[in-house]
């Protein structure tokens, strides 16, 4: 496998060492778009709401010789020889997982919150289940039954929006739930910027008897650091994404609290027990051991003291943007936001979604375009724009950074010139004034990509 002349027996460290000089040398031209990766993410405004940058150690821990393992099954029960390293690191993720949300049960095994989700779903639904979830123009999130996924089609879906003011109606869910009466209640979103009152909606899936499953992909960070009200102890299910908020590697969790133990559809099979059966064998074969030793390390990061320091800055800047758009004049959907996300609805700007994600990515900045309630436009325009802050805080920056961000971004959006939905014209020197105000940002809080 080495060259000749490598060391014949290298240390964990020197393998990720010779990695990267092997890399570069055997394939210079994927080497070169690795590099350029890394500077482009230096020098660009990521506010994209489901980004983080993993930090050096979490990447570290997902290239190493891990990949090797093949191990499908569960720490001491697998059905393949040579796991006793990946069983212990497998066992540690768990641990992590379980102190860091106080739960009674986790499976790091899930290769994404959305493989997660098909995997809840599929245990707890017949077929032609009943789901009610959040529509996609009001937050929602396509693997909660959008009718593009696979969850939209295997099962009877009908779904719950938001109130004239943007916010969640308790009242009016708990009516389509007494309409739908829905095998299981999805509470999540990839589009809301306020708290999710989890309790409310248990009372709501009690009500009707169905199981509630808390996605929290997007807040986990906060719910970790005690920023949001945590769904663990609510929701018979709680699933998220590893790479967002808790900005560990690709890859998902499924949590289990005090109904950790409660019975399954079956009427026989405990929670835990299904949950496990669910993810191996019931959706995926071969778990991924690079990822779930990068999950361990990243669980580890987010029970520091520092973890926690960082996303009250993620909340502080949200805030922040958000008052800064609203003084700008953008129509900023709720007023404002609870969370790391601020949702623009752009159309009273003149703009669509398109015009302006595209715009300031010319510039540096990355923001995605976001359908919002009641849009007209379909998915690939959107009339808004969703900002979050999770990167800006990882980078140091706090509230008076963000402002400016906010002066950069009113600058470019309200200089263009829109032909269309889907088009527009920028100024040269409008561009280059931008973007020189982002590398002077940039490069006065860059990101962390070693472990000085
Ligand atoms: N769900 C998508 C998002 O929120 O951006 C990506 O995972």
């Amino acid at each position: 496998m080495f060259e000749s002349g490598q060391p014949t027996n290298p240390t964990t460290r020197s393998i990720a060492e010779l990695g990267w000089d092997v890399l570069t040398r055997d394939d210079p031209d994927l080497g070169a778009l690795l590099d350029a990766e890394a500077h482009y993410q230096t020098a660009s405004l990521s506010m994209v709401a489901s980004a983080s940058m993993a930090p050096p150690s979490v990447l570290c821990a997902h290239g190493t010789v891990l990949s090797n393992v093949t191990a499908e099954g569960y720490p001491g029960a697998r059905y393949h020889p040579g796991a006793v390293h990946f069983d212990a690191i497998e066992t540690l993720a768990v641990e992590r997982a379980r102190r860091v949300f106080g739960a009674e049960y986790a499976n790091v095994q899930p290769h994404s919150c959305s493989s997660a989700n098909l995997a809840v779903m599929g245990a707890l639904l017949p077929r032609g289940g009943r789901i009610l979830s959040l529509d996609l123009d009001s937050g929602g999130h396509l693997t909660h039954g959008a009718a593009a996924s696979v969850s939209g089609t295997y099962y009877d879906v009908a779904h719950y929006g938001v109130g004239p003011d943007g916010h969640l109606d308790y009242g009016a869910i708990l009516d389509r739930a007494l309409e739908h009466r829905p095998n299981v209640i999805i509470a999540g979103a990839s589009a809301y910027p306020r708290w999710m009152d989890f309790s409310r909606f248990r009372a709501i899936a009690d009500r009707v008897g169905a199981y509630l499953l808390a996605d929290i992909s997007h807040i986990a960070g906060l719910v970790a650091a005690g920023l949001h009200p945590s769904p663990v102890d609510y929701a018979h299910i709680t699933t998220t994404s590893t790479y967002k908020q808790l900005a560990g590697p690709r890859g998902g969790l499924i949590l289990l609290g005090k109904d950790h133990r409660r019975t399954a559809p079956d009427g026989r099979t405990e929670l835990w027990k299904l949950m496990q059966r669910a993810v191996f064998p019931g959706f995926q074969g071969t778990p991924d051991p690079s990822s779930i030793a990068a999950k361990a390390r990243a669980l580890a990061i987010v029970s520091s003291g520092a973890f926690q320091a960082t996303m009250k800055r993620v909340v502080d800047n949200a805030k922040a943007l958000s008052d800064e758009l609203v003084a700008l004049g953008y129509d900023v959907l709720t007023g404002g936001t609870d969370n790391h996300m601020v949702l623009v609805d752009v159309r009273s700007a003149g703009l669509t979604g398109i015009v302006a994600e595209r715009a300031l990515e010319e510039c540096g900045i990355l923001v995605n375009r976001n359908k919002i309630p009641g849009d007209p436009f379909p998915p690939a325009v959107g009339g808004g724009l969703r900002f979050g802050t999770n990167v800006l805080a990882q980078r140091g920056m706090g509230p008076f950074e963000v402002r400016a961000c906010a002066g950069i971004i009113h600058d470019v959006l309200s200089g263009i010139d829109v032909r269309d939905s889907s088009h527009y014209a920028m100024d040269g020197a409008l561009r280059d004034a931008a973007r020189e105000r982002v590398k002077v940002l940039c490069a006065r809080f860059p990101l962390q990509f070693d472990d000085k």
